[in-house]
C-alpha cells in the first residue's frame, strides 16, 4: 500500500492544469484534478522508481490510446446565477495505452458558454484515470437552449449535452433555495468562499475551499448571516442545514455549532426554528409551514476552530 501512495503522489505532482484565457469568475477557485487507478491495476505492477524514470523518458510524447470521462450524461447549468457559482461536472480521461505517457485532453465548450480550462493534460499510467471538475459559465445574454460541451482526445470525442434554463423552469427537485440569490453579512477576502455556494446544489463538504460553501471573513464574532431570496413567496416548512464536515475538517470542529432558522414573512424576519450544541455534517430543521420570500441562517457559534461560519448548502422545502 505503502508503493501505492507513493506511485500517486508522484502521479499527482505531474498533473498540470490549463486554464481557459475567456474564463473570469472562476479563476480564483481552488482547481484540483486527481488521479486514480482504473480497477484492473493491481499495486504490485507499479513501481514509484520505474515511474520516475519514466516521467523523464516520456515527457513531452503524445500518447494515442485515451478515453474521454463526464460525471454525467448531460449538464443543466441556470440563467442568471451568480457568476461566482457556475454549473460544474466531473470530467477526465482514461489511458488504454500500453506504456506509461503524457495524456491531452482539449475541452471545447459552444459559445457563449465558457469552460475554466481548455485543455487536461498530465502524465498518466495504463489503466489509471485522471480526474477534474469543470466550471461552465453562462453569460447573462446567453440564450435558452442546450448547447454542447466537447471532450476530445487524439482517438475520441465525448460529446455532453449543456442545457441552458431560466431559474424559473429548472428542475431544483423542491429545494426552494436551489441557485437562487443568496446574501451575506460578509464574504470572506479569499474568493473561493463565495456565499452563492450555499444554494449551488452542491452538499459535499468535499473540496472545501474550491468554491462548494460559504466561510464568513469575521472570525470569532457573531452573528453571521446568509439569506437566500426564494424568488416570490413560497409556502416553506423545512431548512436542511450542510456545513463543514470531512475528516480532516470535522463537524464537531469545524461545523456550525448554534444557529437559528428565520424566514422573512411580510417583509418581517420572523424565526422558526432554533438548533443548539450541534455537532453534525447536516441537520434538519422543520417548522410550522409560513409563506415566505426569504430564508436566513442567522449563525451564533461554530465549534471552536477560528469560529468561522462554514456553511457548505442551505436547502428549503
Ligand atoms: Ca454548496
Amino acid at each position: 500500500m505503502r508503493h501505492l501512495a507513493a506511485a500517486l503522489t508522484v502521479a499527482t505532482a505531474a498533473v498540470t492544469l490549463t486554464t481557459g484565457a475567456a474564463w473570469n469568475p472562476a479563476a480564483t477557485h481552488t482547481e484540483r484534478a486527481t488521479v486514480t487507478p482504473a480497477a484492473a491495476l493491481t499495486e504490485t505492477a507499479w513501481n514509484p522508481a520505474a515511474t520516475a524514470r519514466n516521467l523523464a523518458a516520456t515527457a513531452g510524447k503524445p500518447s494515442g490510446d485515451l478515453t474521454p470521462i463526464a460525471g454525467a450524461d448531460r449538464l443543466v447549468a441556470a440563467l442568471g446565477v451568480d457568476p461566482a457559482c457556475p454549473a460544474k461536472i466531473e470530467i477526465g480521461m482514461r489511458s488504454d495505452a500500453g506504456k506509461p505517457a503524457y495524456a491531452t485532453m482539449d475541452v471545447e465548450v459552444d459559445p457563449p458558454l465558457t469552460a475554466s480550462r481548455s485543455m487536461l493534460t498530465s502524465y498518466l499510467p495504463p489503466g489509471y484515470e485522471l480526474g477534474a471538475k469543470l466550471l461552465v459559465a453562462v453569460p447573462p445574454e446567453t440564450s435558452e437552449g442546450t448547447y454542447e460541451l466537447r471532450l476530445r482526445t487524439r482517438a475520441k470525442t465525448l460529446k455532453v449535452p449543456v442545457d441552458v434554463v431560466p431559474l424559473d423552469k429548472l428542475d431544483n427537485g423542491g429545494n426552494l433555495a436551489l441557485h437562487r440569490p443568496v446574501t451575506a453579512s460578509s464574504q470572506h477576502t479569499n474568493a473561493n468562499y463565495p456565499p452563492c455556494s450555499v444554494a449551488d446544489g452542491d452538499t459535499s463538504s468535499n473540496g472545501w475551499a474550491g468554491g462548494n460553501g460559504w466561510n464568513d471573513a469575521t472570525g470569532r464574532s457573531w452573528p453571521d448571516t446568509v439569506a437566500v431570496a426564494l424568488g416570490g413567496p413560497e409556502q416553506v416548512s423545512r431548512v436542511d442545514l450542510y456545513t463543514l464536515d470531512t475528516e480532516r475538517y470535522p463537524a464537531s470542529r469545524h461545523g456550525l455549532r448554534d444557529w437559528d432558522v428565520q424566514a422573512q414573512v411580510d417583509g418581517e424576519w420572523r424565526t422558526v426554528a432554533q438548533v443548539r450544541g450541534n455537532t453534525a455534517g447536516n441537520v434538519r430543521s422543520d417548522f410550522s409551514p409560513v409563506t415566505a420570500d426569504a430564508v436566513r441562517i442567522v449563525a451564533l457559534a461554530s465549534n471552536g476552530a477560528n469560529d468561522y461560519t462554514r456553511i457548505i448548502e442551505v436547502e428549503v422545502r
